[in-house]
């Protein structure tokens, strides 16, 4: 972390807004101006920019670490991503630019979107989805997936999207801690040319989930009806989305709902083993993504905008779904890979369907300079007028590369910060006022008030330290479902006798000019490929194993991904150990969490590193997975265990 610290330390350029863009902005330093003055106002301004039913009484009751925004007021988010358009003049604007990966496409308009979601929220109430029901949608990246997510908020029924890359085991425990009623899947998704079996996946986890009333199944292989294959249907449970739909009238009575009922729950890591559902409302959650969607990203009516994350994901809900339809905008939405049928993917898509606004990952940014700068070179890219990051620090080198090679060193960079917790981008460049540096997400937004601290609540001026959130904002999480103890105990109990104090669980820096550098977890959670991965989670995978008696899952770096997994494994036979169980304790893990957890190296040991109380200590295995020099082995109980580790650790794989 030191020498992390240094470099970034000695990062001297500067990139200011060029005049041209400034003078165009939708935030101007008014904007922080405002925000400071009068924080709540700043909100309620923001939040009267969507459409209400009846209006708030209270903007915020803050209880910490308990808060509630614009109660008394009701709204619908469906009605504002959809309705407030399709009545306009936007009714016939491109809602979804939809590119399968096959190549097959979709234009849908705001009228259309507006009728599919009505529709699809009549199917889900003849079905008896009601107010309040929980629905899991476990879908590829196809238009359905967003129609489902809107016809849920049209009925008031929570919606919890499952990943499409989740194991069957962990669609099943997500719908258990739940109750999901219904499930929304497909028959199969598409990825990199292989054909995914989501309904064979929903199946498996559908042994072990008595919630589950109705499975709806949308059919992503038009004309393999007769392939049962792919698609099981069972008698009374199962329906096809299209049948449905067939008979579903078009007008929907949107539910009147209020503004601190869940829209959302979206499970994510921590540092147990058990993901946590992370609980968002209607109307805070709609007016953070909204305002934020406009601010950092300068949304106008001209724009395509292009957040290629999964709707799985957090950054799909936010940022591909409800921020920018609330806004009107025009998206594009893609289903496949990066690489196919060719690594240049990505750009013949902005080329062709003339993206201004790109949002991705650095992970996938490190990918493109590995690839080589010939494929966005093939391209012309020029239409491109803002450029964004989230996920993961990103490195200097990446944040230049991305400058220059798709960006043509004209368009901003935004480094966004948040999480599925935060809801909205919390710390980010407004692209037309602040002067950014390659590697730093800058300062926190208007509205927001981030700080520096110590591990005794100490302010840090400029140096290394925790991040907090000091202030209440409307996006944020309200509970864990199902857990509050845990949601009081995980964000606002790291500073005793604090309880407004949010701690998102990362470290960070702040420089001399006030700019926040972000480090990355300081917790038992990973970051691989931009995706939060508990190491308690895949540690209890592993022990399922009937071969394992304890492991250790720890993170080390790695250039494409940012974190790598490695696993260090103890047998209950050591006579059993071979590349093969390695091989199919890698698989296993892929198998129980899905592919993203798959273990990179996996080390058989006869012991692990432990305390004299028996507390494993990562730190060590952290350092040999490293390949670094060992820190202080002084509380270790064996300190010869370390010794022969490392030595394994060196030629495993040989
Ligand atoms: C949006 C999202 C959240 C964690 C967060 C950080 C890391 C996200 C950045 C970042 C440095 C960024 N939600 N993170 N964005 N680190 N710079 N711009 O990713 O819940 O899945 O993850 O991701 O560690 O705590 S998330």
């Amino acid at each position: 972390m030191t020498e992390q610290l240094d470099t970034l330390l000695n990062e001297a350029r500067r990139f200011p807004p060029s005049p041209e863009f400034a003078a165009r902005a939708q935030a101007t330093a008014a904007t922080y101006a405002e925000a400071r003055a009068d924080r709540l106002r700043f909100w309620a301004d923001r939040a009267a920019e969507l459409e209400w039913s009846t209006p708030w009484h209270t903007v915020l009751e803050w209880d910490p670490p308990h808060a509630k925004w614009f109660t008394g007021g009701t709204l619908n988010a469906s009605v504002n991503c959809l309705d407030r358009h399709a009545r306009g003049a936007k009714r016939n604007q491109a809602a979804l630019l939809w590119e399968g990966e096959p190549g097959d496409r979709r234009v849908i308009t705001y009228w259309e979107l507006f009728r599919e979601v009505g529709r699809a929220a009549n199917a889900l109430r003849a079905l008896g989805v009601q107010r309040g029901d929980r629905v899991a949608i476990y879908l590829p990246m196809i238009p359905e997936a967003a129609i489902a997510m809107l016809a849920c908020a049209r009925i008031g029924a929570i919606h919890s999207v499952v990943f499409g890359g989740f194991s069957p085991e962990s669609l099943s425990d997500r719908i258990n801690d739940s109750k999901v009623k219904v499930l929304i899947t497909a028959d199969a998704g598409y990825r990199r040319g292989q054909v995914i079996p989501l309904k064979r996946n929903s199946d498996k986890a559908l042994e072990t989930t008595p919630s589950i009333e109705h499975v709806v199944v949308v059919q992503r292989r038009p004309g393999s009806s007769g392939d049962e294959a792919f698609a099981e249907m069972r008698e009374g449970r199962d329906h096809w989305w299209h049948r449905l739909m067939q008979d579903a009238p078009l007008s929907c009575e949107p539910e009147t709902m209020d503004a601190e009922d869940v829209l959302f729950i979206l499970y994510t890591s921590g540092t147990t083993g058990k993901p946590k559902g992370i609980v968002h409302t209607t109307g805070g959650y709609l007016t953070g993504v909204a305002a934020t969607t406009r601010m950092v990203f300068d949304l106008k009516d001209e724009d395509v905008f292009w957040c290629t994350a999964d709707i799985g994901w957090v950054t799909g809900h936010s940022y591909l779904v409800y921020g920018p339809l609330a806004n009107g905008a025009t998206c594009m939405m893609y289903e496949g890979a990066p690489d196919w049928p060719e690594k240049d993917r990505f750009w013949d898509i902005c080329e062709r369907h003339g993206v201004t606004i790109l949002y991705t990952a650095p992970t996938a940014i490190r990918a493109f300079m590995k690839w080589g700068d010939e494929y966005p070179a093939k391209h012309d890219l020029s239409r491109l007028r803002l450029l964004g990051s989230v996920g993961e620090p990103i490195n200097p080198e990446a944040w230049m590369w991305y400058r220059e090679h798709i960006g043509g060193n004209r368009c901003p960079i935004v480094d966004t910060w948040w999480q599925t917790e935060t809801g909205a981008i919390v710390i980010s460049p407004l692209p037309g006022i602040t002067s950014t540096k390659p590697g730093s997400a800058t300062k926190a937004l208007p509205g927001h008030s981030a700080d520096l601290l110590d591990s005794l609540g100490k302010r840090i001026d400029v140096g290394g330290g925790l991040l907090a959130l000091t202030k209440p904002f409307p996006s944020m999480l309200r509970t864990i479902w199902g857990d509050d103890a845990r949601y009081v105990e995980t964000y606002f109990s790291k500073w005793p006798g604090r309880p407004d104090l949010y701690f998102p669980g990362d470290g960070a820096k702040r420089d001399s000019d006030g700019y926040f550098w972000i480090l990355g977890r300081v917790d038992d959670v990973l970051n691989v490929a931009g995706h939060r991965i508990g190491t308690m989670e895949v540690e209890s995978a592993l022990v399922e194993h009937p071969a394992v008696a304890e492991a250790a899952v720890v993170g080390k770096s790695h250039e494409l991904k940012g974190q790598a997994i490695a696993a260090f494994v103890t047998l209950r036979d050591k006579s059993k150990q071979s590349p093969a169980l390695r091989d199919e304790l890698k698989e296993f893990v892929a198998k129980k969490i899905g592919a993203l957890a798959r273990p990179d190296d996996i080390l058989f040991s006869a012991d692990l590193p432990k305390t004299r109380s028996g507390k494993i200590m990562r730190r060590l295995l952290r350092d040999i997975a490293e390949g670094r020099a060992l820190g202080d082995v002084t509380t270790l109980a064996d300190p010869n265990v370390v010794a022969s580790l490392r030595d394994q650790y060196e030629d495993k794989e040989g």
